[in-house]
């Protein structure tokens, strides 16, 4: 059986990552059975990330690897019924969610005092002296630096907000008036809007991305969509 690595639900999200979440939908949607192994520590996953998953002994990191995985192992199409165009259409809008929107959402996690200063205490607080102190000053500083790395970190605020605002318009628009991003049946870039937008949305952040993507009633509709579907469990947001 999978085993999932990854944290404890926080935030009123199915998980504080959203690249976790986006791989917990994949395997629900794989119907495949799995377990869920709690793991705080990206360190100990085979690319430094979570989420990662072992299976059949071999540890394996990164969920667009991960869905890989699934489907030539296990013969899983995440994108059955798709031709050549949309799911050309559906690598696309992932790579946008997780490469692009992804770094507008750490930017107002990470680096905004007010919801640094939030995170902080969840994400480090149980490390002892005085590691409780030293890692999330590391942290920060990392993930400062990979912002800068990626660019995006390289702009102002102002424009960190409007850049991710524009992703967000990007995937309504997209979405348009559909369930989900392809019709009435979620395809695999669902499983990847869905992580970041759920991130978005759902945690209680007031940010301009928070608030751009509220101006999207269609986005706000399809969160709340997916979480009935694929975590049934959790509360209503
Ligand atoms: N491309 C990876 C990204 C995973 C990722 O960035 N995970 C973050 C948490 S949201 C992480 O583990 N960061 C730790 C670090 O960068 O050191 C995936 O799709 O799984």
């Amino acid at each position: 059986m999978i085993t999932l690595y990854q944290p404890p639900p926080q935030f009123g999200c199915a998980n504080p990552s959203p690249f976790c979440i986006k791989l917990e939908v994949l395997l629900k949607m794989s119907g495949l059975p799995y377990t869920v192994r709690i793991e705080g520590n990206p360190a100990n996953g085979p690319t430094g990330k979570i989420p990662y998953i072992e299976d059949e002994g071999h540890f394996l990191g990164d969920s667009g690897r991960i869905q890989h995985y699934l489907e030539q192992h296990y013969g899983i199409d995440f994108n059955a019924g798709l031709g050549p165009r949309e799911r050309a259409e559906g690598v696309a809008f992932t790579r946008l969610a997780d490469e692009h929107l992804y770094w507008a959402l750490v930017y107002s996690r990470w680096l905004e005092d007010e919801h640094w200063n939030v995170i902080k205490p969840i994400f480090f607080g149980d490390l002892p002296f005085p590691l409780r102190v030293i890692v999330p000053r590391v942290a920060r500083k990392r993930l400062r630096a990979a912002l800068h790395g990626h660019g995006l970190g390289r702009h102002d605020r102002d424009t960190v907000y409007a850049l991710g605002a524009e992703d967000l318009k990007a995937i309504a628009d997209f979405l348009g008036k559909r369930d989900f991003a392809f019709g009435a049946e979620p395809k695999a870039v669902d499983a990847a809007l869905y992580g970041q937008l759920s991130a978005i949305i759902d945690a209680p952040f007031d940010t301009p991305l928070q608030r751009a993507a509220l101006t999207h009633d269609n986005l706000v509709a399809y969160c709340k969509r997916m979480r009935a579907r694929f975590f049934p469990d959790l509360p209503p947001v």
